[in-house]
């Protein structure tokens, strides 16, 4: 059966699921959630994500919404089909989950109100926040300082092998590598940056751009 995916290609948290999606070679449906339009906020999508924003899956009788629950639903449920994204023994698959926490709890808290106030408010015609942006550019870029060090001597997040710690990353990256400064700070951190480009030579990140339309 497709999966049907509600949301907007561009929008970050859309962009992991289908990264998910693309690496476990799942057949899936977009439908289009009109961001700029409100779409997300309208009654009829409220029942598939409460909180009004996207994305949110149907998976014939089976609904669910938050991104990173959604790709681990996918990756669990298909762990033997495309990319092994959770990890190969009890320890690897902790390890996977300590990155893909440390990506919600420590780097999207930082890059979420960042790509916000430099790309999506201006877009909305909003003022950006500069004072908070500068803030967070400096803590930024002391938790980038741990994914340099961490990545002098693995591979991936996780170790040797792509997984979902490195996935979730990748939409938010994305919008960061498209902001002058953050490019460069991403540049100056050697092992970041060499972590950054290999993964995003992936077929699934090209497939994901052509997507939304880059
Ligand atoms: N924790 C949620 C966050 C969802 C979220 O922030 N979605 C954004 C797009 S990336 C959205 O719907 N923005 C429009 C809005 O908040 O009205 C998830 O990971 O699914």
């Amino acid at each position: 059966m497709v999966v049907k995916l509600y949301g907007q290609v561009t929008a970050a948290c859309p962009q992991r699921v289908l990264l998910c999606f693309l690496e476990k070679e799942i057949e899936f449906e977009i439908i289009h959630i009109d961001l700029d339009t409100l779409e997300q906020k309208k009654p009829e999508h409220l029942l598939r994500q409460p909180f009004g924003q996207v994305p949110a899956i149907e998976d014939g009788d089976f609904k669910l919404f938050e991104s990173r629950a959604i790709a681990r639903y996918y990756a669990t449920k298909y762990a033997d089909q495309g990319t092994n994204l959770l990890g190969k023994s009890l320890e690897h698959r902790a390890i996977v989950d300590q990155w893909a926490d440390v990506e919600t709890h420590y780097f999207n808290a930082l890059a979420h109100p960042i790509v916000i106030n430099l790309i999506i408010k201006p877009r909305l015609g909003e003022k950006c926040d500069v004072v908070l942006v500068e803030e967070l550019k400096v803590k930024l870029g002391v938790v980038l300082d741990i994914y340099n060090n961490r990545l002098s001597s693995n591979r991936f997040l996780a170790g040797e092998e792509f997984t979902m710690a490195d996935l979730t990353h990748m939409p938010a990256m994305g919008y960061l590598m498209s902001i002058t400064d953050i490019n460069q700070m991403v540049k100056a951190r050697g092992s970041f940056n060499r972590w950054w480009e290999e993964i995003s030579d992936r077929p699934s990140w090209k497939k994901l751009m052509v997507l939304a339309g880059h």
